[in-house]
């Protein structure tokens, strides 16, 4: 498939998904096609090793329910401060969430609940064994959010009925003061019944919006790592389908995986790509990412002699050359190889330069 031999800041151009378009971008800028699975048990060691990692990575993917002492205050909470992270070193949020539900379920626990992964995690994934509405029910729920951030509040308007609260696009003035005038005049189309009242609610936190390296970080600081020649991100969520797993006796079959093409075809505008364990793309058009778990390379020095051990448990490896130069996939992810070493920046640094390593040979 062309995007095989294409390098990252050319499908930058091309890609769909906006996020997509920045992440691509974002890899070739720091030469990294790395995600950090930040598999760690407190809120403490989670936010540490991503400060002392991100220089290495583009995503750091997250396992929210198994850290101990997340804290959910969306201002100030652990969401909120892997996002300023992120903002900081210049990567991208991925919550491993494999949401796998009825569309309504999904849509809420998406953006509800204690988490609210909505607001902190650019990037999540889903399971589509419940058929692929759901893939477009969070679509929905991603852009739902996406409008009530972009005018920085939420306007309801009650019209008739007190169900039929809406988020009134005309409502906010954008920067976030209050005052937005939902002044209850606007009609829209096909409303019916008279309005009731409008409550117009200032945004509640700050979005853990996409990094923008060249700009000064959200909450004053100035970043330390400067990328000069990054556009400004896109505020934009993304899915990634889980076409295919890691592990041993994986019940995914290839009538599933295809299933995943499909519906991230028809969903393009929300859907950046898959967690597989090969190159999925294959129609002339699709510009897909793919991110691949079950990466580690031998200890430094070391020879590789046949295939990687697995952990015992099902999971099984592959070394970066075999995932990016030989299977296809763009992005490794890698968890125990980095976070049981002695030294997790210097190792991540070693599985950065490997993966990259593969990326080029791959373009020749
Ligand atoms: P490891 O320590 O590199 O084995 O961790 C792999 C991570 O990727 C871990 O968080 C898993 O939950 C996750 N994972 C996986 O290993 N295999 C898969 O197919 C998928 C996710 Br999807």
């Amino acid at each position: 498939h062309p995007t095989l031999s294409q390098a990252f800041a050319e499908r930058a151009k091309t890609a769909s998904h906006p996020l997509s378009r920045y992440l691509l971008r974002l890899m070739d800028v720091k030469a990294s096609n790395l995600c950090l699975s930040a598999d760690v048990t407190t809120a403490r060691d989670l936010l540490a090793l991503a400060d002392k990692v991100g220089p290495s990575i583009v995503v750091l993917k997250t396992h929210y329910d198994l850290i101990a002492g997340w804290d959910y205050n969306p201002q100030t909470g652990t969401g909120a401060r892997l996002a300023a992270l992120a903002r900081k070193h210049g990567f991208l949020i991925f919550e491993d969430r494999k949401f796998v539900d009825i569309g309504k379920t999904v849509q809420m626990q998406y953006t509800a609940g204690t988490a609210r992964i909505v607001d902190w995690a650019h990037i999540t994934n889903a399971n589509i064994d419940a058929g692929k509405d759901m893939v477009r029910a969070m679509a929905e729920a991603a852009a739902k959010w996406k409008a009530r951030i972009n005018y920085g509040v939420r306007t309801s308007v009650t019209v008739g009925t007190p169900e039929s609260d809406r988020f009134d696009d005309e409502g906010g003035n954008g920067n976030g003061n209050g005052n937005g005038n939902g002044n209850g005049n606007g009609d829209g189309e096909g409303r019916k019944g008279s309005i009731v009242s409008v409550t117009t609610v200032t945004q509640s936190f700050e979005p853990a919006d996409p990094p923008r390296p060249h700009t000064t970080d959200a909450r004053g600081g100035a970043p330390e790592v400067v990328f000069a020649d990054m556009e400004e991100a896109p505020m934009d969520r993304g899915l990634l389908l889980l076409a295919q797993m890691s592990t041993t006796g994986c019940l995914m079959t290839a009538a599933y995986t295809q299933a995943c093409v499909e519906a991230a075809r028809e969903n393009r505008d929300f859907v950046m790509g898959y967690v597989a364990q090969e190159c999925l793309n294959t129609a002339a058009d699709d510009t897909f990412v793919h991110m691949t778990p079950g990466c580690k390379l031998p200890p430094a020095g070391e020879e590789e002699h046949g295939p990687l051990e697995g952990d015992g448990l099902g999971q099984q490896y592959n070394t970066p050359d075999r995932l990016i130069g030989v299977l296809g996939t763009d992005i490794v992810i890698v968890g125990r190889g980095i976070i049981a070493a002695d030294d997790p920046p210097s190792e991540a640094e070693r599985y950065r330069r490997k993966a990259w390593k593969a990326y080029l040979a791959r373009l020749e």
